[in-house]
């Protein structure tokens, strides 16, 4: 009998008023299945969205460092319970442990930077155009705020949005993508031993178009961050835009790596193979495109193939595996359709391109590592998100012109060069169209305490993570104190 989740919704837990369930199964092993959690209603936000208004009328008066000194308890806790959050996060979203062990560090590191900004949040000073006149603005919360997550940073994108959200006073309705369930429970378990109030955090599980469209729908909700595809956080924003509605939208990438000729070979093989196939390809930062020189395109390929083929595909609570399984059906269903695409357009499928076989993977949704060379930039596969272990590389003849294959999709979210000429550097860092640019490393591997986010269709000019996150989670309050004892008229009596 699969174990029975439960919401989490004014501080206690319970079923949802449908009385519906749905199952969350290990994509390594379809049989294998990790619990029942509610199939939630749009009378299930409303509790929720009533809960979080409630609490936010106290949250708010709790002073930002104790609001922050919750959060490092909650970063203690996740450090003492990183093993069991791991092999968690690996059974119910596939990813080698050692990548869910970096998921969950970058959960813990977000906890310990937010818990020391509850003694910051700055605002600022200025001067008074008038005399005996003091201006003043700070940071104040927005109130309730709704969250919807997806599946494949299960620990890391919830917590760059809940801990700096609550250090700066709001509450929340939060809604985890139905494949990741779990971890978001051990989350919110997590929050309710380090001391959170109930209601502060309220969680309803359940299917994007009912409970993440009552989340962006409801009036008590002030702002919605929402991380996913573009075509619904199109959705999402437009709604939000209708009611006014804070909209923080962190969406789709299609990341190129550049390589020049004069770049260190070994790194920027190591930097491909993590940046693409790292994740099965499931990241928003994912490496999907490789823009070569012609001068070392043969052999980059060669190499490139060669050590694809021995990465280990397999379960990812399996030592040694380095590729775990797709998602879902449907994502690898989808991930099929662009390498049928692909062929179709004229691009030489030269590795993959096909599920493995064998007894291991017969009731797992794997698919094997795949490259593609000859590939235009203009293509299907060169410009849409797969969002799996597809790799389409591109050749060049000059920086100026990979900077424009770069630049000649509609997302900018990261972008990556190798070369050791650090004039070409510092021209990519400044001409790339994206939000986080690498040199020498990879198109992945953003830290907790630096903003995320990018460009073009891939965001809507907020950022997550480090300082810039507040800027989200905050509105502005400017406050003027006169102390002249007469009517001083701004604008007017200068
Ligand atoms: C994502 O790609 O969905 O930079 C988030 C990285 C991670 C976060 C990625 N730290 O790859």
């Amino acid at each position: 009998m699969a174990q029975k989740f439960q919401n989490y919704i004014g501080g206690s837990w319970s079923d949802s008023g449908s009385g519906k369930t749905f199952e969350n199964r290990n994509p390594a092993n379809w049989e294998d299945i990790i619990g029942q959690f509610p199939l939630s209603t749009a009378a299930d936000v409303n509790s929720a969205a009533l809960a979080a208004a409630k609490a936010f009328k106290s949250w708010r008066l709790v002073p930002a460092p104790a609001r922050g000194e919750i959060c490092r308890k909650a970063g203690e806790i996740m450090l003492r319970r990183k093993e069991e959050i791991a092999a968690a996060m690996t059974r119910e979203m596939g990813k080698p442990l050692t990548e869910t062990r970096g998921d969950v560090q970058e959960g813990i590191d977000t906890a310990f930077y937010c818990a020391t900004e509850g003694r910051r949040l700055f605002g600022y000073n200025t001067p008074s155009e008038l005399s005996n006149k003091l201006n003043l603005s700070f940071r104040v919360p927005v109130g309730v705020c709704g969250l919807i997550t997806p599946w494949n940073f299960p620990m890391a994108i919830p917590t760059w949005n809940i801990f700096p959200g609550l250090v700066a006073g709001n509450t929340f309705v939060f809604k985890p993508a139905e494949d990741t369930p779990h971890t978001a429970s051990i989350l919110v378990e997590i929050l309710i031993e380090a001391g959170l109030p109930g209601g502060v955090l309220n969680i309803v599980h359940g299917a994007g178009e009912v409970v993440g469209a009552a989340i962006t729908e409801h009036p008590l909700i002030r702002a919605v961050s929402f991380t996913g595809s573009t075509n619904t956080g199109r959705i999402v924003a437009q709604t939000c835009g209708k009611l006014s509605k804070h909209v923080c939208l962190e969406m789709g990438g299609k990341n190129a790596q550049i390589v020049m000729p004069d770049a260190d070979m070994d790194l920027a093989l190591n930097g491909v193979l993590w940046g693409a196939f790292g994740t099965t390809g499931q990241r928003c930062t994912a490496t999907s495109r490789l823009i070569l020189h012609e001068a070392i395109h043969d052999s980059f390929v060669e190499k490139l193939i060669q050590r694809t083929q021995r990465l280990k595909i397999g379960d990812g609570s399996v030592d040694g595996t380095e590729v775990g399984p797709i998602i879902n059906e449907k994502q690898r269903e989808n991930i099929e359709r662009y390498v049928g695409l692909g062929k179709k357009e004229g691009a030489v499928c030269v590795l993959g391109g096909e599920r493995p076989e064998g007894e291991a993977f017969k009731n797992g949704w794997f698919y094997k590592p795949t490259i593609f060379i000859n590939v235009l930039p203009n293509s299907t596969i060169a410009q849409q998100e797969i969002f799996g272990p597809v790799l389409s590389v591109i050749k060049c003849t000059s920086l100026t012109e990979a900077i424009e294959i770069t630049n000649s999709v509609d997302y900018g979210l990261s972008s990556s060069l190798y070369t050791k000429n650090i004039n070409d550097a510092l021209l990519a860092v400044r001409d790339i169209e994206v939000g986080i640019s690498y040199i020498n490393a990879p198109t992945i591997g953003a830290e907790a305490h630096m903003p995320f986010g990018g460009v073009k269709s891939t965001g809507n000019g907020h950022r997550e993570g480090g300082w810039a996150v507040f800027d989200f989670y905050t509105e502005w309050k400017s406050v003027y104190i006169d102390y002249s004892g007469h009517l001083q008229r701004a604008q007017i009596d200068v």
